[in-house]
């Protein structure tokens, strides 16, 4: 007789308790239009419990069970409402020691109320960024997960809505060889809901995705636009940009429309960074002649006053009165960016990227940079008289890219495909294209991003090829008239630029450390007349470390002295060869890395040109200023 089979408590013996949050993968695909739109912020007080086992999905503790079938109280192992509060979004390693260096999940909970205002409206969550996984739960229903780290997750949880909801969201920053990045990086492992997390009313019919650009065909005079809608939608939208009193309408067949108008804006450039109000209403019938731009005041307030709003002004959807079903706006620069042999050419002429590199951190805040944050490293790097800056080496978040287009500086902006991640695993391929995507998808608009770069310092094996020709080709399919690279290695053996990549991108990105990993200087002016790439360089790394404050002679590793020589040296080569067409020196200010433990480093890794906090300027900060400024 076969044996009854055994009741345990099975949240403490199932082994395949993930497989059950394995579905419903939030995606490029899910991305929602934002720009004009309404957002009630969830932002704020959250409570959080530290979740090392995952209980929270063991246990499901989403049910919130209190009571066993026979209304017997059962005893559990949360307290939501009692457990301590966070300030949401932060980086969970700056707001305790306790957790400065925790790697794995925390659960974060709140609840909050929502009341629907018009029929069919849909409810749409977006978190900007949880590191690297979170699972969203509302109440006791799974709504899915995001990975990706560093891009912005969206959940339509308009099914699970009440007029009083709990949600859960569980948090897991472990790092795992198969993620993107793998688990071994030379930054520091940040953990956290640390971008917005907001909710989005929209239409049952919306714009999905809004997107504008010059046509790169060096006329300037004609600008794509492209729609899509939510639904097998048909009808018109109507594109206006007032300030040039352009008015045209956007036919929409099955989903998707896209106009060719014919327009001569002011182009964006670094010095002069002109941006336009930019307008799309979405009509339910083909009533072409109703004003877009519908604006009004947030006046009224929201049942729930532990909602924050943020200062949006204008309503995403207003509805009937003029049959205006939805509307979006964005802030648009208009130029081209391109590649002419071993040149790189804004708006027609040739341009020298004079860059800095830059990862998103700041000692009290971590990933979660404010925007005056934001602000001064745009300052910083424009002072030492950049008009370029290497976002390295995952997406930052999308203030980033809309100041630089406000500030005037380009972009060089990266997918954590970061040294040996898993090449041959096709999982790990879809989580970087989904990465790329996500990226393109949000930041598509902005004029200041010139270059999707598709990685950084990958070893040239068959699979990294394969692996990496897969996304530049994607970046390319995009025809946002974009440059397309990636950080290579040299051929070390042959000191030569050789990488097989290079044939797929616009742009080669030269990684070297001559005169610091590679400590004979004279292997750089080798390198370069080794070398006869036919298209253009950028030198997206060189660099040296130094320790704030700390002296000695040139030789003498981790001093100021050290590696203003190196940059002395770099720059004085680089600069005279004519198919580089810029560089991006490793990096703007140091930034804490776990590999960097010399008593030098103490955990930082020290190739800043500033001090981690920014307050000191080294010795090689004012080389590569008079090296840029120099240049004119
Ligand atoms: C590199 C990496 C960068 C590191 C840097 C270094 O080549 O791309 O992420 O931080 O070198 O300091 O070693």
């Amino acid at each position: 007789m076969a044996d009854k089979p055994k009741i345990y408590m099975s949240d403490i013996h199932l082994e395949n308790y993930i497989n059950q949050y394995e579905t419903k993968k939030a995606t490029y695909a899910d991305v929602v239009f934002t720009g004009g739109r309404t957002i009630e912020s969830l932002n704020g007080t959250w409570q959080y419990a530290i979740d090392q086992y995952d209980t929270c999905l063991r246990q499901k503790w989403f049910n919130e069970r209190y009571f066993d079938e026979k209304g017997f109280s059962v005893p559990v192992d949360y307290s939501f409402d009692q457990w301590p509060t966070i300030n949401l979004p932060c980086c969970w390693n700056v707001i305790d020691r306790m957790y400065q260096i925790y790697d794995g999940a925390m659960v974060f909970t709140r609840k909050f109320s929502w009341t629907t205002r018009q029929d069919g409206e849909r409810t749409i969550l977006r978190i900007g960024a949880a590191n690297y996984l979170c699972r969203v739960f509302v109440n006791g229903q799974y709504a899915g997960l995001h990975r990706g780290g560093s891009t912005p997750a969206f959940f339509d949880i308009t099914d699970y809505m009440k007029p009083m909801n709990r949600i859960i969201i569980s948090v897991d920053s472990t790092r795992r060889p198969e993620q993107v990045p793998t688990e071994n990086t030379d930054w520091f492992n940040y953990g956290g809901l640390y971008r917005d997390i907001e909710l989005i009313r929209l239409p049952e019919n919306y714009i999905k995705d809004f997107r504008v650009n010059l046509v790169p065909d060096g006329c300037f005079d004609k600008i794509l636009v492209r729609v899509t809608t939510n639904k097998e939608y048909s009808g018109q939208a109507m594109f206006k940009i007032p300030e040039l009193n352009l008015e045209e309408a956007v036919n929409i067949e099955a989903g998707s429309g896209m106009a060719i108008v014919s327009a001569r804006p002011e182009l964006w450039s670094p010095g002069n960074p002109r941006l336009y109000d930019v307008q799309l209403s979405l009509f339910d019938d083909n009533r072409s002649g109703c004003s877009a731009g519908l604006k009004a005041s947030i006046g009224e307030t929201i049942d729930n006053n532990s909602f924050e709003r943020t200062d949006t002004t204008e309503i995403g959807y207003l509805g009937s009165e003029n049959n205006g079903i939805d509307f979006v706006s964005d802030k648009i620069g208009f130029r081209e960016i391109r590649v002419d042999g071993r040149e790189i050419l804004l708006n027609g002429k040739p341009i020298y990227l004079k860059g800095i590199s830059c990862h998103e951190e700041s000692v009290p805040n971590g990933k979660a940079l404010s925007t005056e944050e934001r602000i001064e490293n745009i300052k910083i790097a424009k002072e030492m008289g950049c008009n370029f800056m290497r976002i390295a080496h995952y997406p930052h978040h999308e203030e980033m890219a809309k100041l630089a287009d406000e500030l005037g500086i380009m972009l060089w902006s990266e997918i954590p495909v970061y040294w040996a991640i898993r090449f041959e695993r096709e999982a790990t391929y879809e989580d970087a294209h989904n990465q790329l995507m996500e990226l393109i998808t949000r930041d598509y608009n902005r004029a200041s991003v010139i270059i999707w770069s598709v990685g950084n310092e990958n070893a040239d094996t068959d699979e990294r090829l394969s692996f990496m020709k897969r996304l530049a080709d994607c970046a390319h399919e995009q025809q946002d008239g974009r440059l397309v690279s990636a950080a290579c290695l040299v051929d070390s053996g042959k000191n030569v630029i050789a990488d097989r990549l290079a044939e797929s991108l616009d742009v080669i990105g030269i990684n070297e450390y001559c005169g610091w990993y590679t400590p004979d200087f004279s292997k750089l002016p080798e390198l370069l007349e080794n070398s006869s790439p036919d298209k253009p360089v950028i030198i997206t790394e060189f660099g040296a470390d130094a320790l704030p404050g700390h002296h000695g002679t040139v030789s003498d590793k981790g001093t100021e002295e050290c590696q203003a020589d190196v940059y002395k040296k770099q720059v004085s080569v680089l600069g005279r060869i004519p198919y580089i067409k810029g560089m991006t020196p490793w990096i703007l200010y140091d930034f804490r890395c776990p590999r960097r433990t010399h008593y030098l480093q103490d955990y930082y890794n020290r190739k800043g040109l500033l001090s981690a906090d920014k307050k000191y300027k080294k010795m090689a900060y004012s080389v590569l200023r008079d090296f840029y400024h120099n240049l004119g």
